[in-house]
């Protein structure tokens, strides 16, 4: 996905609430609902009055001896388009497709050697999260390459992401071939879809993206695709950590006032449960995503990663038939919430136009 630029603004102060509720930090008694094997750690010391904190990836942010043997995402193969649709994406729940990028040269042509090799000295940016603010800096891809392969939990990588692959990389294109088939009908693709507005957001959202990460480096910031699009990323080096949490759990994330779909939960660091109690209701589905095998991220599905080595992934938004009534709606609200006034009367006949865009596309993409 393509992202806004996630600046968050300093936090709120504390409301009283907040800070009292500790029974929100006790998982037994606040989740009757989870899983007794889950291993999460959420710690209230009495004694010392320290605030009782949660790890997301349960054994901490210090190693990488992280498992989850009990994960709770199906990991297919020889998944036909038909069970596709009507197992995962018609019931809006995520899966693995460990064989959807089987014959991708880029499985065992790219490395961070590889980047380092031949584009060392190209710009990138990459981002890490700093007092609720993702910053960004521009550095070299050779460095970059040196950071990732040296990446320690103590001192982890920064995180590279959404670099667009068709203008940085044209020539790599190829190595991603053959095109999955689950990801078509791609109507992101069309030049017809609001073709008078080249920069609303809808326009910019699709094209294969890459990013890369160190042994340690966690995503920025907990979220979900913008605009209620559905993600294929598959991972081409490496291993990496994810956790999930199903639409229905958006009371317990957060989201930041800028961005809707951004949580304001750091993820730099355990969570301070005194600040983000309802945190320690949401039901997580954690996983560890292998090379080669491809995630698709359901639409609305909160998420967040940790790299368990170097990493490298490569990241499709798509939308069509099955979902474009979300992403019409989203579409809608975003434009209707525009902090530029003028952008807003727009919502109207955007949401008009995706309907009417809808109804062709159908004709040829039937569901
Ligand atoms: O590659 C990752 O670690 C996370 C990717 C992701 O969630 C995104 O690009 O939206
Ligand atoms: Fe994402």
């Amino acid at each position: 996905m393509t992202h806004r630029t996630p600046r968050v603004r300093p936090r709120a102060p504390r409301t009283r609430l907040e800070v009292c509720d500790f029974t929100a930090a006790r998982p037994n008694l606040a989740n009757g609902a989870e899983r007794a094997n889950d291993k999460t750690h959420r710690h209230m010391n009495t004694n010392t009055q320290e605030p009782p904190t949660l790890n997301i990836w349960t054994n901490g942010l210090d190693g990488p001896e992280i498992e989850y043997p009990d994960a709770q995402i199906d990991k297919r193969e020889n998944l036909s388009r038909k069970e596709f649709l009507n197992e995962y994406v018609l019931k809006n729940r995520p899966v693995v497709i460990k064989d959807a990028a089987k014959h991708w040269k880029a499985i065992s042509k790219w490395s961070p050697d590889f980047f380092r090799e031949k584009y060392g000295s190209k710009k990138v940016p990459v981002f890490e999260r700093k007092r609720a603010v993702t910053v960004k800096d521009m550095v070299l891809l050779k460095d970059y390459a040196d950071e990732i392969t040296s990446s320690t939990y103590q001192n982890r990588a920064k995180y590279l992401f959404s670099l667009k692959i068709p203008k940085e990389f044209p020539e790599l294109l190829g190595d991603l071939e053959p095109r999955p088939t689950y990801w078509d009908p791609n109507w992101l693709e069309s030049k017809y879809l609001l073709p008078g507005l080249p920069k609303f957001k809808l326009r910019n959202i699709t094209g294969l993206e890459m990013n890369m990460g160190g042994a340690g480096s966690p995503f920025p910031f907990l979220h979900y695709d913008d605009l209620w699009t559905q993600t294929f990323i598959t991972q081409v080096y490496g291993r990496k950590a994810w956790v999930l949490y199903q639409p229905d759990q958006t009371p317990f994330m957060y989201p930041s006032e800028q961005s809707d779909n951004i949580s304001r939960i750091p993820m730099e660091k355990d969570v301070d449960l005194t600040e983000f109690p309802l945190f320690a209701k949401a039901k997580p589905l954690r996983f560890i995503l292998e090379e080669g095998e491809m995630l698709y991220g359901a639409p609305g599905w909160w998420h967040t990663t940790l790299a368990l080595t170097p990493s490298i992934a490569v990241v499709l938004s798509t939308a069509n038939g099955t979902i474009w009534s979300a992403v019409t709606k989203a579409s809608f609200l975003r434009a209707l919430q525009n902090p530029k006034w003028y952008v807003r009367p727009l919502a109207f006949p955007v949401s008009a136009y995706m309907t009417a865009f809808r109804a062709v596309k159908s004709m040829t993409d039937p569901f």
